[in-house]
């Protein structure tokens, strides 16, 4: 609830919850910042709150043009599409978001084909999608147009893609006539944890999605960077998608005020992910940024003993956990996560 006038961390209700990084709520100051925004039709490209958020994003990622768009799924899906024709292929790793979590929607809503490669646990390996690649020009071949990275890697657990990968990766694709595109729910954790420049990790995509409502706690938005001929044609993909939005400097506003007060305090996320896998026995080595998974326990009882005791986590799979730190959970709140967690896990196991 929000009872106090301050910036700082919020509690739930009494709950930590752990769930997801989505699950921020707007502080007062972010919402004073809402209030007061500047707004216009952005459908017009009249609000100029947007439009700076616009500029601002491009250039913070070393592109020319941005767009912002309601969802992460709807950046990623624009994004594939100004790189991909339909019936050609997007190739990506088995547990990437876009094609795990986003509703089929690359084939549902463009004709895109997609293929995959099953990578350890989400690490990006350049010589592994390469090898995989199909060329153009082959009339018996699904021509592999572009290639998706995630970073930081959600089901790989908030792990950091290592430069040298991406670096090879996009290289390479200059050569080969293959597009790049980069889900970067979560880039600015990988920027923080690594502190490779949100501009390094840009370049080296032609297209991508960056979430302002994920770490960095604005209540909705994500944009889409890449050149300024794709970011037009992406206008209208997101127009007729529905995603055409009015007086959205309001939430606009909200993202900005996030790049100019929460992008930093990602490290204290990211030092409370590392304390709580320490306090669970959880390999910390495993831990890059602001998710710990944990591993062999049996999650929905996990997940329902925890929430008896006011503490809500993510179910990745029957045996598997996830936990997630963020702006609105803090020290005390991940020690007493910690706790129940503890005895939850001990109890169940039958210690
Ligand atoms: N991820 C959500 C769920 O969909 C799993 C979460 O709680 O982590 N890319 C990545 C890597 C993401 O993790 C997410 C959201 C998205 C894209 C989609 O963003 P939204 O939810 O804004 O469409």
């Amino acid at each position: 609830m929000y009872g106090i006038d301050t910036d700082g961390p919020a509690t739930r209700g009494d709950a930590v919850d752990l769930r997801s990084d989505t699950l921020t709520r707007p502080t007062p100051a972010m919402r004073r910042a809402m209030a007061e925004a500047e707004v216009g039709d952005d459908v017009y490209r009249e609000d100029p709150t947007v439009n700076a958020l616009e500029e601002r994003v491009a250039e913070l990622f070393g592109h020319e043009a941005a767009l912002f768009v309601p969802s992460g799924t709807m950046g990623n899906q624009i994004g594939l599409r100004l790189v991909c024709e339909p019936g050609q292929e997007v190739l990506g790793d088995a547990d990437a978001h876009v094609l795990t979590y986003e509703m089929g929607a690359a084939a549902a809503l463009f004709g895109l084909s997609s293929r995959t490669v099953v990578s350890e646990g989400g690490r990006l390996s350049a010589d592994q999608l390469i090898a995989q690649v199909r060329p153009h020009g082959d009339w018996h071949l699904t021509a592999t147009a572009a290639i998706a990275v995630e970073n930081t890697h959600n089901r790989g657990g908030g792990l950091v893609q290592p430069l040298t990968e991406l670096e090879r990766l996009f290289a390479w694709s200059r050569t080969a006539g293959v597009n790049v595109h980069l889900d970067g729910a979560r880039v600015f954790n990988a920027s923080v944890a690594s502190g490779v420049p949100l501009a390094t990790y840009g370049r080296l995509a032609d297209t991508a999605s960056v979430c302002l409502s994920k770490g960095l706690g604005a209540p909705i938005g994500s944009v889409l960077v890449a050149n300024a001929e794709r970011i037009a044609a992406a206008r209208l993909w997101r127009k007729r998608l529905g995603g055409g939005m009015r007086q959205v400097g309001v939430l606009a506003a909200a993202a900005h005020h996030a790049l100019d007060h929460h992008l930093d305090r990602l490290a204290t996320d990211h030092e409370h992910a590392r304390l709580l896998a320490e306090r669970l026995g959880v390999d910390p080595t495993t831990v890059e940024t602001n998710m710990v998974v944990v591993d062999d326990v049996p999650a929905p009882a996990v997940a329902e003993a925890a929430k008896a005791q006011g503490v809500l986590v993510g179910q990745v799979s029957a045996r598997r956990v996830r936990l997630v730190t963020h702006l609105d959970v803090d020290r005390d709140g991940v020690e007493r996560a910690a706790k129940v967690l503890t005895q939850v896990i001990g109890d169940l196991a039958g210690h």
